[in-house]
């Protein structure tokens, strides 16, 4: 029987070491983006980022993060980006309008630039499901977002295009 071939595999380690990063974080429900902030720095500490590396942007609300975020990608000065927030539904449908045109705002930013933004806003019924998800039982999501960030600028220095026609080299083929 034919031996099952071993594909080559490519991961983004977990150093922060040389990458820059910009956090963009709402004020907004700032009592949980706070929280939120603070484990992101500390997962790009831990990992070897100094102060120089870090650069942090406040914006009002999480309606604001998507332009924020681009226009930071367009600096030119990131390897990735994250992006903070806490959205809780209220009375009203003010709610599902917020939420829905931050993520695809969000999503947008990254695609059109090629800077990877981490998605770390929460979406949440009450209060309680935020605060579990910003440092209580539920972990703390600005940590994750932290070592996502961390993974996706490693994995973004490896998946450089090569050239600008979009073919890739004989070099890059044989890597
Ligand atoms: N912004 C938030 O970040 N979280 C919320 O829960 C929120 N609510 O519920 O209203 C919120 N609204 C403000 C919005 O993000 C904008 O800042 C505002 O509409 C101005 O553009």
């Amino acid at each position: 029987m034919k031996e099952k071939i071993q594909p080559g595999e490519i991961h983004g380690e977990l150093s922060a070491r040389g990458l820059r990063f910009g956090i963009a974080v709402s004020r907004f429900n700032s009592f949980i983006t706070d929280r939120l902030l603070s484990a992101a720095v500390d997962a790009l500490q831990r990992s070897g980022s100094g102060n120089q590396d870090v650069d942090v942007v406040h914006v009002p609300g999480a309606f604001e993060l998507p332009l924020t975020t681009k226009k930071m990608a367009q600096t030119g000065k990131y390897d990735a980006l994250i992006a903070i927030g806490c959205v809780l539904r209220g009375e009203t449908t003010h709610y599902d309008y917020v939420c829905t045109e931050t993520s695809r705002g969000l999503q947008l930013a990254q695609m059109d630039t090629g800077i990877p933004v981490i998605f770390c806003v929460l979406t949440c019924d009450t209060l309680e499901q935020a605060i579990d998800r910003a440092g209580l039982k539920g972990g703390n999501k600005g940590f994750e977002a932290g070592l996502g960030a961390i993974e996706m600028a490693q994995l973004s220095r490896k998946l450089k295009p090569a050239a600008a026609s979009g073919i890739p080299s004989k070099k890059a083929r044989s890597k």
